[in-house]
């Protein structure tokens, strides 16, 4: 069974994330989600999420190419959920071109194209207007 995983925030979801976890399912036989708490969001990157962790994992759990979904609570913790989860491959999408190479000797690294039309900010911008 090929064990894939990835990262983030996932607020608000959107097909663009919907895309990105389609592919990445598709790598493997299993996906594990690692979703930023509400802590790491906003002490590390400083986002404020509109939805809580609890309502962002719900969201998630209900998609069909996720398997499990774990918190994210700090930059440091990819090399050891690869190996804790025994992970074949790990994904992100191409705006993280480059940054964690450094789990290659650990497994799989691929970077795929984000959905470059859509985003969260742009949601909000347009839900302004
Ligand atoms: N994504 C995408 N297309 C978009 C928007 C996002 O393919 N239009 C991808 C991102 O490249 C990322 C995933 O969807 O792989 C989740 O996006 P975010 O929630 O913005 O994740 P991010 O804040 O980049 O967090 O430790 C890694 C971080 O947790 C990644």
């Amino acid at each position: 069974m090929k064990r894939v995983i990835t990262y983030g925030t996932f607020d608000l979801l959107h097909y663009g994330h919907i895309k990105l976890l389609q592919r990445a399912k598709a790598l493997g036989d299993y996906l594990i989600v690692v979703l930023s708490t509400d802590e790491f969001n906003w002490h590390e990157k400083h986002k404020k999420c509109y939805f809580t962790y609890e309502e962002r994992k719900l969201l998630l759990e209900a998609i069909r190419y996720v398997d499990l979904v774990i918190p994210e609570e700090n930059w440091e913790q990819k090399a050891k959920d690869v190996k804790e989860y025994h992970i074949d491959t790990f994904v992100m999408g191409d705006d993280w071109n480059g940054k964690f190479d450094f789990l290659k000797k650990d497994c799989e690294v691929v970077y795929l194209p984000r959905t470059p039309e859509i985003s969260t900010t742009q949601i909000k911008k347009d839900l302004m207007q």
